[in-house]
């Protein structure tokens, strides 16, 4: 595997995002190529974030926001972030759900070298698809996501969509305690089980805000679970509310129903009516309150109506009747932080009887399977245990075509939440070049074992 030499920064301190205001904006309008230059220069630091009134705590950012700044881009263009680090560790960024070529992808020695203190990484691919996204590290996932490195990342339709009106609602829920002092971001107990969950809820970056939406308007609601852990059973009671998509790719429109329960690393893009003014919506996990959303006077807007379904994105449909089935089983594995020849981090989990480990730079040169390129492919999921796991694979979009536990309208996604002892099948075309990781987005579980690579050659 050949890197791209790094790239160490000289005199470029003290400069933030290059010609952006604050929320982010189109920024892809009159760009042609991805030959040179870059949208956005975006910096991860420190941050001092008072996520409790009168009590920082010492977060790592993205722009200075934690989380991150929201990115933008078009369907089809290129995205160019010069990506640079002045924290004190090294990493890397990942983009969520990006269909892109492998040195773009962020994982650590499989598609490039960490980006050390003080040096840049040029992050420039096309975003094939539109929808909703997010970016993350893929070096020392519990702290560095622990500490805010999580951002959103929209790619707009190429035409307008029938939406006028859109927010994104990003959920984490922070490892601080009562004086804002970050608490363990990984306890071994946790890990083996559900994983180790925070305990301040916010939404957008705030704990409990009161969200003002326009009044008798339609809005389109980008809710993106960035947390390592929970998984949030959305539901909005009383609201006139529809999914138009799941993790970056549309859906048939159809009611939100009681509750969705969105894994972490998963997005699910809601039109949502807002009500008459004055009137207040509950945004809820189970019964937990997250956010109040608050009808603010629409200034004499008609009322909007349904939007049509947005478009497809252009992803390969999976041939079912020359597909090769695959089998992988996300299991318990006995082999705990020992001694000797086995000292070191503990394994609580595994895929087919491997278990990943994240110290080991050499475990990607073992793909657990490898793919012929441009055949396709039906994966056997198999829960084996009590905790669900949200299956994330990177380079490729798949298709979810059956459950033993739920029906399944089949649709396109990156992210799948397997949950308890269940079986699913999904399906893919191997049509991206790489060694890719297979894993859980629980951060818990993927650090203790529960990752794989999958070569496509
Ligand atoms: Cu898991």
């Amino acid at each position: 595997m050949v890197f791209s030499r790094r790239q160490v920064l000289g005199g470029l301190l003290g400069l933030g995002v290059v010609g952006l205001g604050a929320g982010g904006v189109r920024y892809w309008l009159g760009r042609t190529d991805g030959a040179a230059g870059h949208d956005y220069e975006l910096i991860a630091a420190p941050l001092q974030l008072e996520l409790v009134p009168g009590h920082p705590s010492p977060a790592w950012a993205y722009g200075g926001q934690a989380p991150g700044l929201e990115l933008r881009s078009r369907q089809g263009d290129w995205l160019r972030v010069r990506f640079i680090n002045k924290l004190d560790v090294p990493t890397t960024i990942h983009w969520h759900g990006i269909r892109l070529p492998l040195e773009m992808d962020g994982v650590p020695y499989v598609s490039q070298l960490p980006v050390l203190p003080g040096e840049y990484f040029d992050y420039r691919f096309k975003t094939p698809d539109a929808g909703s996204f997010w970016y993350h590290p893929h070096v020392a996932s519990g702290e560095q996501l622990g500490r805010g490195l999580v951002g959103p990342l929209i790619v707009e339709e190429r035409e307008p969509t029938g939406f006028r009106h859109e927010r994104t609602l990003t959920l984490k829920t922070w490892h601080i305690d009562e004086q804002g002092a970050f608490t363990a971001f990984s306890l071994p107990r946790e890990a083996a089980r559900g994983g180790t969950a925070g305990r301040l809820s916010t939404v957008s970056g705030a704990h409990l805000p009161t969200l003002e939406l326009p009044a008798g308007q339609v809005v389109r609601l980008r809710l993106m679970n960035l947390d390592s852990t929970l998984t949030y059973r959305l539901n909005l009671p009383g609201a006139e509310a529809r999914i138009y998509a799941l993790d970056g790719n549309p859906v048939q429109p159809r009611p939100l129903g009681k509750e969705y329960w969105l894994g972490p690393g998963m997005r699910i893009d809601l039109a949502l009516r807002v009500p008459a003014v004055g009137q207040e919506l509950a945004l809820r996990n189970g019964p937990l309150r997250l956010a109040t959303l608050r009808a603010l006077d629409s200034a004499g807007q008609p009322a909007g109506d349904w939007p049509s379904a947005l478009p497809a994105n252009p992803v390969a449909e999976p041939d079912l009747a020359t597909a090769e089935t695959l089998r992988f089983n996300f299991e318990w594995s006995a082999e705990l932080a020992g001694s000797g020849a086995n000292a070191g981090r503990a394994k609580y989990w595994q895929i087919n009887g491997e278990a990943w480990d994240i110290d080991d730079k050499s475990c990607a040169e073992r793909p657990i399977a490898r793919l012929k390129l441009g055949r396709s492919y039906i994966f056997e999921l198999r829960n084996m245990a009590q905790y669900q796991h949200p299956i994330h694979l990177h380079g490729m979009t798949f298709k979810v075509l059956s459950s033993d536990r739920k029906s399944i309208l089949p649709y396109f996604t990156d992210t799948y939440l397997l949950g308890k002892n269940e079986r699913a099948r999904i399906a893919l075309v191997a049509d991206n070049p790489g060694v890719w990781m297979f894993h859980c987005h629980v951060i818990d579980h993927m650090e203790t074992g529960l990752m794989a690579s999958i070569e496509v050659a």
